[in-house]
């Protein structure tokens, strides 16, 4: 067996174990204790943050997800292994033009302070829809990182829902925002909820930052 194979049998031995939701956030004060290390889904509105962890953790619906943008609203908190080894955290999404102002504003300020200054946090995912690709709040976000020097990975999502094509475009076009981002890095996850496309890789890589 090579060593790839080793961490992806020991990732999933792990992800299918204990799996508990831990608590959810709706503010910085409700924070759990920072006592383990935190991997963190981000991303824009409905790109797939709740299914992902879904997919990862290989149960149907731990994370609550919705085809209504905005259905997460708070930092929720997953805690993996027995005993606990390391906590996943689902975010709110960002740029959803739809919800009010003042909620979108919250919600923007939470995970910010959180990304920034959380003092666990070993590494963020930030998804990227494969229709859609990169854009304008994906930047601010990608930017908002770089200056944190907050490392992160950039994982595409609903790989199923395009052409191989097209998913090559936007692969192309996230790899070459990569190299333009400091805290990016390099390696891009193609990934699929709903098929597993990914899944075992992500997760063994979950595993390697945590470790790290
Ligand atoms: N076909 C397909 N659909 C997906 C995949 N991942 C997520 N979806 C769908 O996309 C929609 C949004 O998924 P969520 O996981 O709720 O997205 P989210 O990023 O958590 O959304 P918010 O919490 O609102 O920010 C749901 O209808 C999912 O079923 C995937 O890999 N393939
Ligand atoms: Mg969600």
């Amino acid at each position: 067996m090579t060593e790839t194979n080793d961490i992806e049998e020991e990732a999933r031995k792990l992800f299918s174990g204990r799996v508990d939701f831990l608590l959810s956030a709706p503010k910085l004060e409700f924070l759990p204790e920072p006592d383990f290390p935190e991997i963190a889904f981000s991303g824009r509105s409905n790109v797939g943050k709740s299914s992902l962890i879904n997919a990862v953790t290989n149960r149907r619906a731990i994370a609550r997800t919705s085809v209504t943008p905005g259905r997460t609203q708070e930092l929720n908190f997953f805690e993996i292994g027995e005993p606990t080894r390391f906590r996943l955290v689902d975010m709110p999404g960002y740029g959803f033009a739809k919800a009010p102002i003042k909620v979108v504003e919250r919600w923007k300020q939470l995970v910010r302070t959180y990304l920034r200054g959380r003092v666990v946090l070993k590494r963020t995912l930030v998804l990227i829809d494969s229709r859609h690709g990169i854009k304008p709040p994906d930047e601010e976000m990608m930017s908002m990182l770089d200056e944190a020097a907050v490392g992160y990975r950039l994982v595409m999502t609903k790989a199923d829902k395009v052409k191989a094509s097209e998913l090559a475009a936007t692969l192309a076009q996230v790899e070459a925002a990569a190299r333009k981002h400091t805290a990016a890095f390099p390696v891009i996850h193609v990934t699929s909820s709903e098929k597993g496309m990914g899944i075992a890789e992500l997760r063994a890589a979950i595993l390697n930052d945590i470790d790290a």
